[in-house]
């Protein structure tokens, strides 16, 4: 194989930015085909690019020319679409979270034990951020010293009506989870829930305040605040016994004009992640013409998902939970 023929299913937010990106140039990848729901979706998204439309999800997966397939549509729809490239041998990236239910998230894992070889690979994208690698690489010089505290901030401007207290946790914190297993390469082994009341901007959820420990112990706060108004925000300080690493803010250039000194801020993530997205198509498409996979396997989706229902415990109860603890099988330790 010399390049990677990618099928995306689900062309609404993340498809369409993915095909985007695709359809700039991606090393070893050509997007040739998109499914949608909507058909005037997927019809209109490949009108713009010049690539097929598949009627069907699984007229897409079997598709002869469709060498490895990209899941982006709704959340519940994640595991039965990832069980069928499995079946049908083909690579998939599911957009998070892996899977709606910790079951389905077992049952995909038990599916590529089964192949013998690890198919999925999850859109934990932040893991190919240039920011957040250059944290891990100076934790993993030894030069800073052991890792104590990580200090995370999640802000959207604006978040869909649709997103509750629980999604707050079940959705967006995902990235959080996944990041700081990523950083500090470790296990979460314990959650608590904290959250102020619903803001006057968005009276249908609150933002949220996590605190998880590590089982080395090492201590993570996540600020989750989806309707901060005023733009996309990310930011992670990892504290260290002789230093500190930190992302910036926002990699900017500085803007002075009427009487302010500062930088834009992003409305929403693809800006500020379109690097990350970008080198997580590379390093897929490279990991499927090499046979070597990477990024985030189904294991750190189902761990993920380990630690957000811990979350949604540990918020309803208002009690430190303990995150259940699982062996990583060994197709996943390599
Ligand atoms: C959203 O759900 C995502 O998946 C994005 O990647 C994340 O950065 C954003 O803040 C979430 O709301």
């Amino acid at each position: 194989m010399a390049e990677v023929r990618i099928g995306i299913i689900g062309t609404g937010v993340m498809g369409s930015d993915h095909a985007s990106i695709l359809a700039e140039g991606v090393a070893n990848a050509r997007l040739v085909a998109v499914q949608d729901f909507s058909r005037e979706r997927a019809i209109s998204v490949a009108g713009q690019l010049g690539v097929r439309v598949i009627a069907e999800a699984d007229a897409l997966i079997g598709d002869p020319e469709v060498d490895a397939v990209m899941v982006c549509s709704p959340d519940e729809t994640h595991a039965a679409l990832a069980l069928k490239a499995i079946a049908a041998g083909k690579p998939v990236l599911v957009e998070k979270p892996l899977a709606s239910s910790l079951p389905e998230a077992e049952e995909i894992i038990r599916a590529e034990e089964k192949a013998g070889r690890r198919l999925v690979q999850v859109g934990f994208m932040r893991r190919f951020d240039p920011g957040y690698r250059e944290i891990k690489q100076a934790l993993n010089t030894g030069e800073f010293g052991r890792a104590l505290f990580l200090h995370c901030i999640h802000r959207n401007a604006v978040a869909p009506d649709y997103l509750t207290s629980d999604l707050v946790i079940a959705n967006s914190a995902g990235h959080e989870f996944d990041i700081a297993r990523f950083l500090l390469d470790e296990e979460i082994v314990s959650a608590y829930v904290a959250s102020p009341p619903a803001t006057r901007n968005a009276p249908n959820r609150q933002p949220q305040f996590i605190l998880l420990q590590t089982a080395s112990g090492v201590v993570v706060d996540i600020e989750v605040f989806t309707d901060a108004q005023y733009g996309y925000d990310v930011r992670a300080e990892l504290v260290c016994e002789d230093g500190t690493v930190a992302l910036d803010p926002s990699p900017h250039t500085s803007l002075r004009v009427k009487g302010n000194d500062g930088f834009r801020t992003p409305a929403d993530w693809r800006p500020r992640f379109r690097q990350a997205y970008r080198a997580q198509l590379e390093a897929w498409t490279a990991g499927i013409l090499s046979g070597t996979p990477t990024g985030a396997s189904a294991f750190d989706g189902f761990m993920a998902m380990q630690v957000t229902k811990a979350c949604l415990h540990a918020w309803k109860s208002g009690e430190r939970v303990a995150v259940a603890q699982h062996e990583k099988p060994a197709l996943y330790r390599l």
